[in-house]
């Protein structure tokens, strides 16, 4: 019936609605850099992707390589709520809640798969198509229980920022209750150290380092996931009764189980090296020998191609962002301090060897005050694939990383953070040679248009009629429909 609509109406309409389709994405997703052809051409290529790959996903996942290659065989990772999600919720919500609503479709499968993995609550698989778990490889696949946190997370973030509490209060706090519950079972209580909360046998974002006791990234995650859950389910029984009490039933909640996850999350081992002032990647990353890289040869890499998985296991080495990615999503939980000697630490003995990496070590450079590597990591992502800089473009486009981008950009450069519940900030770190950073952010449905220049920070309302409040540098910033608003950025 479709192709004979589009028969009938003629090639020039499909023209037409294509056209007006495209221009409303680019109103409310451009992004713009004067005065850099190559990077703004660049960047709207990367946009345009994550819309190809996003627009069209409802009632299914968004593939790692989209529908442009046949790379990770169609299959759905978190790549979809870290680095796609972001991008979708601040500037077209509706196709986040698509998404949001996909990966609660498979909850029952993930409540299956918990089971068969001995856990209460339920599992994501690591890698899917149907919601059953399709990691060949335990060790790198389905070890990475942090997934169930980075869906909370994405959850979280999209219900923040887009007000649409009905879609939470109705049907995605389920999974919140079903991931601390898969939290608060998978870990244990050690009495002898004053009672710490500990997950082990878990592996974190950093596919090199596998099978680990108590990851930093999974246990910061976990903590988060574990109170969200907390406040979710308190805010519900307060806010809509009748809501609570069917929720209630829908995933059997019983009493105390909210107290238990408060309590877990209260206990979460945070693994803190003082002498070295840093957060180890896990209990015992330390004392692994360190890869030599800078005497490893290009032709050796990407590492995971070139040596067995028993040698890389063994050495402090990463391939992409573990601990630096909780400094970014976590930002809160960190000082500026810690986020340094983090930084400090980590990026020297992360190869990059996955695309998820550039970008996360791009936002966090940008953040402890390393511009020309922030700068360095964005143009590596920002051509991955119209480089074809991993040699892997014709298996697909790297989704992730695309959608990345666009967070170095509004993240790193232009420094906006969501803390969380209507708190914005802006920490603006304009690269050198940039006259100007123009983003756009959609919150709780109205459309702010941010630039930053060296000197100055402009807000302006685009579309909606809210008022937005916006921490600047420790000074609250408001702008409504009425009129922009400029604020002078003291270095
Ligand atoms: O999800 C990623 C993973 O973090 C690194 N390897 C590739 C996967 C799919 O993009």
């Amino acid at each position: 019936r479709t192709l004979d609509r589009v028969l009938d109406e003629g090639v020039q309409k499909q023209r037409d609605d294509q056209r007006a389709w495209l221009d409303a994405f680019w109103e409310r997703a451009d992004v713009e850099i004067p005065g850099h052809d190559a990077i703004q051409q660049a960047v709207r290529w990367n946009l345009f992707s994550i819309m190809q790959a996003s627009a069209r996903a409802e009632g299914q996942g968004i593939p790692a390589k989209g529908v442009t290659g046949s790379g990770y065989g169609g299959h759905y990772f978190w790549d979809t709520e870290v680095y796609v999600m972001p991008f979708l919720t601040y500037t077209t919500p509706h196709f986040a809640r698509n998404a949001l609503r996909f990966r609660h479709s498979l909850l029952d499968a993930a409540r299956t798969r918990a089971e068969q993995l001995a856990q209460k609550g339920a599992l994501f698989p690591w890698r899917t198509i149907n919601g059953e778990e399709a990691s060949a490889y335990y060790a790198a696949g389905t070890a990475q229980y942090h997934i169930d946190a980075d869906i909370s997370y994405a959850l979280s973030q999209y219900v923040g920022a887009s007000g649409d509490v009905d879609f939470l209060n109705h049907e995605a706090v389920d999974i919140f209750v079903e991931t601390a519950r898969l939290w608060a079972d998978l870990g244990f209580w050690r009495t002898e150290e004053g009672g710490t909360f500990h997950i082990h046998g878990v592996t974190g974002p950093d596919e090199y380092t596998t099978v680990v006791n108590d990851n930093l990234y999974t246990n910061v995650l976990a903590r988060f996931n574990l109170r969200r859950a907390a406040e979710a389910v308190r805010t519900l029984q307060h806010a809509d009764p009748d809501a609570y009490a069917l929720m209630v039933t829908r995933v059997g909640l019983q009493d105390g189980e909210v107290d238990e996850w408060q309590r877990c999350a209260a206990g979460m081992s945070i693994p803190f090296d003082e002498h070295l002032g840093i957060h180890p990647q896990d209990m015992h990353f330390l004392e692994r020998e360190m890869w030599d890289l800078d005497h490893t040869p290009l032709s050796k890499r990407p590492l995971l191609l070139h040596y067995h998985p028993l040698v890389i296991y063994r050495f402090q080495v990463l391939k992409q962002a573990d601990v630096v990615l909780a400094l970014f999503l976590q930002g809160e939980d960190f000082t500026a301090e810690e986020k340094r000697r983090n930084f400090e630490y980590y990026d020297p003995i992360t190869t990059g060897d996955s695309t998820l990496s550039a970008v996360v070590q791009s936002i966090i450079a940008a953040e402890v005050g390393y511009q020309d590597l922030a700068y360095r990591y964005f143009l590596a992502s920002l051509f991955v694939d119209l480089a074809d800089r991993h040699s892997n473009t014709s298996d697909g486009v790297h989704v992730a990383s695309t959608g990345g981008v666009w967070s170095a950009l509004a993240s790193g450069f232009g420094g906006f953070r969501d803390l969380g519940a209507g708190q914005w900030t802006l920490d603006p770190r304009l690269p050198e040679d940039w006259e100007s950073l123009t983003f756009r952010l959609t919150l709780r449905g109205t459309r702010v248009r941010v630039t930053v220049r060296t000197e100055e920070l402009v807000l302006a309302v685009e579309s909606g009629t809210g008022t937005l409040a916006f921490d600047v540098r420790g000074d609250e910033v408001v702008v409504g429909p009425d009129a922009p608003v400029t604020v002078p950025l003291k270095n």
